[in-house]
This record gives structure tokens, sequence and C-alpha cells, in this order.
């Protein structure tokens, strides 16, 4: 830490291998001439290393920075070279008798080169293997002091860094973004007094109550075993089998087949800890405690057919818009809240806060929020980073602590378990991206690639050898368990048993139903006629419509009908006395209730133009929508430039072809007779455009457009007749009006009332 504070190497002996601006500095008495191959300012890519090139990551202001940087590795300017530091002459001809001769063994080179090749793939994670990540810092709004000790709560304004990993759970790591799935919210603090890793999930709940059940769950929702299908997705037979045999997962299917399984992005997602924790503070006094991450955005999703097409289109969507908004210094943002209640408290409530599938809904404990999560840089190396990163449900610091959740009793032993197989060997912890900020010291020695030269002879504890150290640090500053576990009045008899709250199924599966947008309520009504549609096996549609029954009767009855089936009887339930619910609905349980502050930043925006278009009025467009932190884009036939009607110059920058309009927040189609007749002879237009209006988003036509709306016949009203507030028809003289309604439009995010099901023809 010394060194790191001076601004020296850590490494005296490599002062060129370490720290960014070592890197960069030329050698004493090297002469370093400019790559042979790259042109002088042939293209803009090649002259900047700019977002698009993806040299060098924006920097943010976080503190982890500085421990990343001394292994952080920027070859500019730098001759290539062997892992061993040789100078390599020739990177393109391997060595060989005669031109036309046999390769040579002896040729190190390719062999170091083809070798590590080679091994650069790792196992990826059995679960959540798809993910993105970033680095940021959690700010502490006011000392929470009065219950817990824990280090990033300790005063206003205290600032850790933090490094977040966003993941779909059952897809590969090559798989699409935009499946329906559960997102993971992983965070890792790294505080002062050790990591801390918050793994959340973007639901508050989960299928199932003990981590008994949690491989059988995964072998349920993964590809099939005989023929590896489907990829990402839970529409299948055996996911269906397993949990309609399961009806602890009716209310985790609830949300799953809600919008919140296909996020508009992970910046507009809520995160959760889904467990009960504890806080403890100084005297050791705890109460318990749940998680959540509200986005600043607002919570957004996508409806399920644009999911579809974009997981064509781009692949990659949520991982793209996530690294382009930090890009952009549009950094994502969430605050932290807690609910926070005593053991008394929840013993009466009438569910168990020791069971995932089951929420404390915010009118019997509000949320209080405490603090806000930024991410303000993207990682440098993909690989290195957030492929490597260990997140682990047990790293927690003192001020925290677990409960007796039987799902969280597993996960306590899963994820440094998995590592050691994903990560090989069990010094992951030394990988950078790993390593805590606060120092580690201890008697654990060698194993697979151990990073550390420990000093000394001693290598056990108690000694005298080494004067007593590492010392424990005993109650004051170590972790310490808390004492008084809920359940420790229970009988000390070993049992393979559940608490009997655990058997209600379905009361908190209604109370989501109950509690969601009469849209909201219609699109889980379809993802599970879609999801089940797909299974083959008539008798798993029946048991799970039949679960269904006894949660939401007339949700059961709608599936039964689409799916051309009889209504099935309802499935016996475990606990035959109904439980008395607190609430009957929890309107903070719908996306509705956090739209976020209405404003459109960072939102999409295509622009279709072609040569023609009328052009003042989209020059004040584009204006607009920049002051408002939106990114429009000129979509037009080919890239290139376009000559508007008064001889404006425009150039597009996406194509009809290869930015489809599922890729858009909101539509413009430009006024101009010329570009509008061009536009029209092309089919993408108006595929664009039906998209455009089937997934409820918002467009302006200017002008003479309005032919378009009529070729791909969009109804100008809603189907009652009534005005649709997204789609706005201006002509260029009220050009201001029309787009100041434009703006505001598409801060209402989506126009569901034009939404029917089918969709109409
Ligand atoms: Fe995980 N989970 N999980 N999980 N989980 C993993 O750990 C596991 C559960 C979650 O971005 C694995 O490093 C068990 C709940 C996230 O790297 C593995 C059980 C929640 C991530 C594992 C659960 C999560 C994981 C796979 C039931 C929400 C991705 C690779 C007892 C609170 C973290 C790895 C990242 C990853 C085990 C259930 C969240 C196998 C045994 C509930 C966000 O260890």
């Amino acid at each position: 830490t010394q060194a790191l504070a001076s601004g020296m190497p850590a490494n005296a002996n490599k002062p060129l291998e370490y720290g960014e601006a070592n890197a960069l500095a030329t050698p004493a008495g090297a002469t370093v001439s400019p790559p042979s191959r790259l042109p002088a300012a042939s293209t803009l890519s090649e002259e900047n290393s700019s977002a698009k090139t993806g040299t060098v990551a924006r920097e943010g202001v976080n503190t982890t920075i500085a421990s990343l940087d001394r292994v952080r590795v920027d070859s500019s300017g730098r001759v290539l070279t062997t892992n061993q530091g040789v100078a390599v002459a020739d990177n393109q001809n391997s060595l060989k008798a005669g031109a036309r001769g046999p390769a040579l063994l002896e040729d190190f080179i390719l062999r170091e080169k083809i070798t590590h090749f080679d091994h650069e793939r790792i196992p990826e994670r059995i679960v959540h293997a798809r993910g993105s990540g970033a680095h940021g810092f959690f700010e502490c709004y006011e000392p929470l002091t009065r219950y817990t000790k824990a280090a990033p709560f300790k005063e206003a304004g205290k600032v850790t860094p933090v490094f977040v990993r966003f993941s779909t759970v059952a897809g590969e790591r090559g798989s699409k973004d935009t499946a329906r799935d559960v997102r993971g919210f992983a965070v890792k603090f790294y505080t002062d007094e050790g990591n801390w890793d918050l793994v959340g999930n973007n639901m508050p709940v989960f299928f199932i109550q003990d981590a008994m059940k949690f491989p059988d769950l995964v072998h349920a929702v993964k590809p099939e075993p005989h023929h590896q299908m489907p990829q990402a997705a839970s529409a299948h037979d055996t996911f269906w089998d397993f949990v309609s045999l399961m009806p602890e997962s009716t209310h985790m299917l609830m949300w799953v087949m809600s919008d919140r399984a296909i996020p508009r992005s992970f910046r507009m997602m809520q995160g959760f800890g889904v467990h009960t924790f504890r806080l403890v503070n100084e005297a050791g006094e705890s109460v318990l405690v749940k998680f959540h991450w509200q986005p600043k955005l607002g919570t957004h999703s996508m409806v399920w057919e644009e999911a579809v097409k974009i997981s064509g289109a781009d692949p990659d969507y949520h991982r793209r818009d996530l690294w382009e908004a930090i890009e952009a210094g549009e950094y994502p943002e969430w605050e932290l809240g807690l609910q926070i209640f005593t053991e008394a408290q929840a013993e009466q409530f009438s569910f168990d806060i020791l069971d995932a599938t089951k929420i404390v809904p915010e009118e019997l404990v509000p949320v209080q929020i405490v603090g806000r999560l930024v991410l303000n840089r993207n990682p440098d190396n993909f690989f290195a980073e957030t492929e490597q990163v260990a997140f682990c449900a047990a790293h927690i610091v003192p001020g925290l602590d677990f409960t007796n959740d039987p799902l969280l009793a597993g996960r306590i032993h899963s994820y440094v378990d998995t590592q050691i197989s994903r990560l090989g060997g069990p010094n992951f912890h030394e990988l950078p991206i790993n390593a805590p900020v606060a120092q580690v010291h201890n008697n654990q020695r060698d194993g697979m690639h151990r990073q550390a030269i420990h000093r000394g002879r001693v290598a056990y504890e108690p000694n005298s050898l080494a004067g007593g150290c590492p010392f424990q640090a005993g109650a004051a500053q170590g972790f310490v368990s808390v004492a008084n576990r809920i359940d420790a009045k229970e009988s000390a008899n070993k049992v393979r048993i559940k608490p009997e709250k655990f058997a209600d199924h379905y009361t908190q599966a209604r109370l989501f139903f109950e509690s969601q947008s009469e849209v909201e309520q219609a699109h889980i009504g379809n993802a599970f006629r879609f999801e089940l549609s797909k299974v083959t096996v008539p008798a798993i549609r029946e048991r799970m419509v039949a679960n269904l029954r006894n949660a939401v009767p007339a949700l059961a009855e709608r599936l039964a009908q689409d799916l051309g089936m009889d209504l099935p009887p309802p499935t016996p339930k475990a606990l035959e006395t109904p439980v008395q619910p607190e609430v009957e609905s929890s309107p903070a349980l719908s996306l509705m209730a956090r739209p976020g502050d209405g404003g459109i930043r960072t939102r999409k925006v295509a622009i279709l133009v072609a040569h023609g278009v009328e052009g003042s009025s989209l020059g004040k467009l584009v204006s607009a929508l920049v002051a408002a932190g939106a990114v429009p884009r000129l979509v037009a036939p080919r890239l290139g430039a376009y000559v508007g009607a008064g001889g404006e110059k425009f150039a597009a920058d996406a194509t009809l072809e290869n930015s489809p309009g599922v890729l858009f927040d909101a539509l413009v189609l430009p006024d101009g007779a010329a570009a509008v007749e061009t536009l029209d002879a092309d089919a993408h237009t108006l595929e664009f455009l039906r998209v455009q209006y089937w997934h409820c988003k918002t467009i302006l036509a200017f002008g003479a457009s309005e032919t378009l709306l009529a070729e791909a016949q969009i109804p100008l009203t809603l189907p009652d007749g009534s005005h649709d507030a997204g789609l706005i028809l201006a002509d260029a003289a009220a050009a201001d009006e029309a787009i100041a309604e434009f703006i505001a439009a598409m801060g209402m995010h989506r126009h569901f009332d034009r939404e029917n099901d089918p969709p109409a023809a």
C-alpha cells in the first residue's frame, strides 16, 4: 500500500510491468516507432481510441481503480513478446525446415502461442453463465450505526467501491440477453472491513424453499439433456413438469411470467437480496432486514414479441445498453432500500420470513432508502473482470449476519465450492477483481496459482515464532455470529421437515397477481399461455392449471380456455386452513408503481430519412431530443449522406436492414414527398412501423408520412375511437408543439391502451 500510495510500482524489480502510467512510459533508451501495419490517419476508428474501438475504458471516480491499476496492461507503443518477455521478431510465420518443409518442434514461440490459446476457455457458471458487469460505488446517505456496524453504513457520504454483475440464469454464456428469465443482480462491495457480496436477483422471491431442490430446479430448466434444447428458455416440458409438481414455486412463477422477466434494460430493473438477513450493531443487537435496489430510471420492461425479435436483431441488447450508457457518461443509478423489522414483528406475520418464496409486503414494513449505487466505469477486459469475478453468498462482513433460511444455507456453501472448479483452485480470491481492498493475513498457504509470496517460516496459530501474528481480532473488531438465531427455541432434534407456514403456497402468488395493473395481469396470462403451449405433454399443462386454480381461479379459467382444455379440479392444498394475509393487494408490486421521473434519458429514437426529407423540423427534433438526453439515430435505406428538400445534409448512421424497429424506443417518420416515396418502396419501413405500433411505442409522423401509416394499416385512434396519446401527427408548421408532445409521450414509455390480444391484423 505504501508503494501504491506513493505512485511507485508495486515491485521495484519490474518497474515497467505495473501501473498504467508506467506501462505507457517509454523504456529508457528505447525508440518506439509507430506500429507498422496501421497507416497513420487512415480512418476515424484507427486514429481515436474511441468507445467504438473499445481500447481504453472511460475512467470513473472509483477507488478500486487504484488497486486494479497495478495489474492493468496497456500495450501501446510496446514490442510484442512471449510470456517470458522475449521480443518476437516474426509473428506471421512458424519456423520450418525450408520454405516448403515441415514445422520444427523447437519453435517455442509457435508452441507457446498455440498452447496458451488451447487453454483460453474456462468452464462457464453452472447458472447465471451469461452476464455483464461494471465498476462503481455505493454511497451511504445517513449513518445506520443504530442498526449495523457494517462498514458501508458507518457515516453519511461514505463511499465504498463496488463491482456489479447482471445476468440471465438459464442460458449459456453465449446465449441471448432478452430471454424470459430471472436476472441476477450481484453486487460486490469492497468494504474497508472485507468484501461483502449481496448476490441478489431482480425478483424478491425464489422457486424453491430449500437448497436440497436447487440442482433439480436447474436440471429442469436447463436445455433437456438428451438433445440440449431449448437454449435460454423455460418454455419446455422438463421445466413445467418440475414446477407443476412443486406448488411452492407458484409465487415465483407469477413473477417470472410477468414483464419483470423481460426488462427493457438492466438499468431499469429492481434488485433484491431475496433472503431475510440480519443487521448487527456494535452492542451485538440484531434486527432482520430485506435488501431492495430501486432504479432511478424507473422499472420498465419489453413486450414479449419484442423480446423475441430483439434476440435475433441484437442478442447482446442488454450488454450493449449497459456498456453504451456508461461510455456516454449516463451512469446508471439505484437507491438501496431496507425493510428493517424485529423478530417479534416477524413472529406475527402470516408467513415465515425464512421462506424465500415469500415477500414482506411494503405495507407491513416500509422500505427505507439508505444510499445509492452508481455504475461509472466499464471493465477494461471482459474475461479478467466480468468472467473471473466470483460472488459468494457467504461473503459478509461484521455488522451483517444470516438467518436460518434453508435456501440461504445451501448458497453459503455453494458459491465458493463452484469457483474451485470454475476458476481452477482455491486461490481465486487473489484474482485482482476478487481481491479485497481490506488486507488479507492468514495461515492458508499454497494451492494452484498462488500469487502472494508469504514471508517467514510460520504458517500456524498459535505461534510464538512470529510473535503470535497474524493474531485473532477479537469480538470488538472481528466477525461474531449472532447468538440468538430465530428458531433457537425449537427442538434440537435433527429433522428433515419444513416449518408449518412454508406449506402456504398460494396466498402471496395471489397477492402478487392482484397487485398488478390490468395490462400486467393480461401479460402474465399471455406468458403462461405461451410457455404452456410449448409443453408437449397435456398432463403437465393440466397439473399447472390445477395449481393455479388455488392461487388465481380466474387466471386458471382463462388458461384452460386458451389452451383448449377442460378446467381440471384444483390441486389438493398442503395447508387446508386458509391463511389470513395482512394485505390483499400491494401496489408496490406493480412495475407501474415506479415509472421513474418521466424523462427520456438514454431512450433510443429512430428517425427515418431518405433523400428529400423535410429538414427543418428534423433539425429541431434532433436538438430537442439530445437536450432531453435521448439518443436519436438517423435510419435510412443505406448508410451515408442524404440531402433534404431544402438542401440540408444528413448522415445516416443506421439502416432499415441493420437496425430494425425493435431496437428503438420510439419512431419518427419524416415529411417530404420524395423521401416518403423512397421509404414506402422499402418493405422494411412498413415492418418497422408495424412493430413500433404493435409494441405500443411512441410514433411521431410529420406531414406526408401519414400515408405510411395508412399503408401499414395503423389505426389513427384507439379501438374505442378515443385519442391515441402515443401517435402524434404533425405538420411542419406546428413542429415545436409536436416535438414537445412526442417527448412527453415517450416519457410514458408505452401506450398499452393500444394493445389487443391477439394483435389486431
Ligand atoms: Fe445462485 N448460484 N444459487 N442464487 N446465483 C450461482 O455461483 C446457488 C440463488 C445468484 O454474477 C453459482 O458463481 C444455490 C438465489 C446470482 O457471478 C452457484 C442456490 C439467488 C448468481 C449458485 C442458489 C441467486 C448466482 C453459479 C439455492 C438470488 C450469479 C456460479 C440454494 C438471491 C453471480 C457462481 C454472478 C450464481 C448456487 C439460489 C443469485 C452454482 C445452491 C435464491 C445473481 O454457486
